[in-house]
């Protein structure tokens, strides 16, 4: 399923997200930048150690990636050439400022694919595992930010996959996508 905003595409798959050749996919991540579980996990595993020496250096050098923000590594053994690790929001209940903090993590790692001139990027739905956000909830701020961006931003890039990774997500952002 796609929809098109100012001439570029939402596109929503099923599917895994450490298989997409595209120019950078997007991490969910946590503030260490160290790995972790779910689609965290998947990534520094098809990454190799290359993604994670990156992520130590910026550690190193940044310190922490706070919560809504976003750094950019290689994508060492991946097929998509740069990973940009984003950190989402933890879900406690929707009044601690989750929206806005998912809606900037998704504004943040657009902002980082604009900066490079990036054509295609996949995200998959930061927070809504492990972090808990609930998925009908996330999806309409994921797409609305994620829209905004691509219909305001000239230097925006032209494909924006979302690879969700179980039937009942994707029919979520599907419904989503379809009134927005
Ligand atoms: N491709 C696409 N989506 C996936 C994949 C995959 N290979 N694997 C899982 N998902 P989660 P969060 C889906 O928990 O909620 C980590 O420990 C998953 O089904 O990966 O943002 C981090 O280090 C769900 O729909 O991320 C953080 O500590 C979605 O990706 C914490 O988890 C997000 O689930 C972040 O939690």
């Amino acid at each position: 399923m796609e929809k098109t905003f100012s001439g570029r595409a939402i596109e929503l798959v099923l599917g895994d997200i450490t298989r997409q050749r595209v120019d950078a996919i997007v991490n969910a991540a946590n503030s260490t930048l160290l790995g972790g579980g779910g689609v965290d996990g998947a990534i520094h595993r098809a990454g190799g150690p290359a993604v994670l020496d990156e992520c130590r250096t910026i550690r190193a050098e940044r310190g922490e990636c706070p919560t809504g923000e976003a750094v950019l590594t290689g994508g060492g053994g991946l097929p998509a050439r740069f990973v940009i690790h984003a950190v989402g929001p933890v879900w406690r209940g929707g009044d601690q400022g989750e929206p806005g903090l998912l809606a900037s993590c998704y504004r943040n790692a657009l902002r980082i694919a604009a900066e490079r001139g990036f054509q295609s990027v996949a995200f998959p739905s930061i927070s809504t595992g492990i972090y808990g956000y609930p998925v009908s909830l996330a999806a309409s701020t994921a797409l609305t930010a994620v829209a905004s961006f691509l219909s305001s931003e000239a230097a925006a890039p032209t494909r924006v996959r979302f690879v969700l990774f179980d039937p009942v997500t994707f029919a979520t952002y599907a419904g989503a996508l379809e009134t927005l």
